[in-house]
């Protein structure tokens, strides 16, 4: 089954455009965990995948959260991504790029080794740098196209042959679909931006949606903008919004409700 595949079945399955962001942080963490556990962040992620996986479509794991415990966050990330249910889509995000004979390794490594459906991928470098996730033709590559950050406008929204940047970059993205295996990331942050780019990548390119929730982005916009006519093809992702809605031990619980209510008024709005 490749990528489009999987993700339709999960979106119909769990009725949902629903993604979890893991993002494991000390600081969030209910405090009571680290006294009753040995592997808290594990268990943490755990607790929320069980109260959670039958309302998301994807769940989202950031590298950064995990590279900072150095070898204990790879075995959370491992067994983290264990854990997950196989029919939903796991993202690892990590941005990753270089020129071509490094980016081989660092799509092996996320593709292979963490065997993820998907990954985020940042087209700095130009499409020799694109390619060697491209060629994983079952997967998906989601390619930085307009992100979700106030200073997004430093370079994105410059203007390039008469065309802010970030729409030159949507246009790449739809010729470098060649293999259907490419995706983009647009924030929620950016309604208008997100409207322009969804019209130019068309309805078969999936766009994941980083922004609602922590980052205050307009669900319903984020949803009339960034999914296609049959409502489909946008993936939308809230981390600290949901798994950080509590820091008690009612926490799963707080965050499977925060989930089904984001799950909910994202397909009011399809
Ligand atoms: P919350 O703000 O807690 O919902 O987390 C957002 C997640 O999406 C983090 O893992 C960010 O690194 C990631 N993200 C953005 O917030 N903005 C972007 O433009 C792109 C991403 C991403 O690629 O996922």
């Amino acid at each position: 089954m490749n990528f489009k595949e999987k993700l339709s079945k999960i979106m119909k399955k769990n009725n949902s455009l629903l993604c979890i962001g893991l993002d494991i942080d000390k600081e969030k963490i209910p405090p009571y965990l680290f006294k009753k556990c040995k592997t808290p962040y594990l268990e943490f992620n755990k607790s929320i995948i069980d109260a959670t996986s039958d309302l998301v479509c994807a769940y989202k794991l950031n590298m950064a959260f995990y590279e900072v415990f150095g070898k204990l966050g790879f075995e959370i990330l491992e067994e983290t991504i264990s854990y997950i249910p196989k029919d939903i889509i796991l993202i690892l995000d990590g941005k990753r790029n270089d020129i071509g004979n490094t980016a081989r390794m660092y799509a092996k490594s996320l593709f292979e080794s963490l065997k993820a459906d998907a990954v985020t991928v940042n087209p700095y470098l130009g499409k020799d740098g694109v390619i060697p996730f491209l060629e994983y033709k079952d997967k998906c590559s989601f390619i930085l196209c307009r992100t979700s950050n106030p200073s997004a406008v430093d370079f994105q929204n410059l203007i390039v042959s008469n065309n802010p940047l970030y729409e030159s970059v949507a246009k790449k993205i739809k010729e470098w679909n060649i293999f259907s295996n490419c995706g983009a990331v647009v924030g929620a942050t950016y309604p208008d931006e997100l409207k322009k780019i969804r019209e130019i990548l068309g309805e078969e390119i999936p766009i994941l949606i980083p922004g609602v929730g922590a980052q205050g982005g307009d669900v319903e916009k984020t949803v009339k903008y960034g999914t296609n006519k049959d409502g489909e093809m946008a993936i939308i992702n809230s981390s600290r919004a949901i798994i950080y809605a509590a820091k008690d031990e009612s926490f799963s619980e707080k965050a499977k409700i925060q989930a089904k209510i984001l799950r909910d008024e994202i397909n009011r709005y399809k």
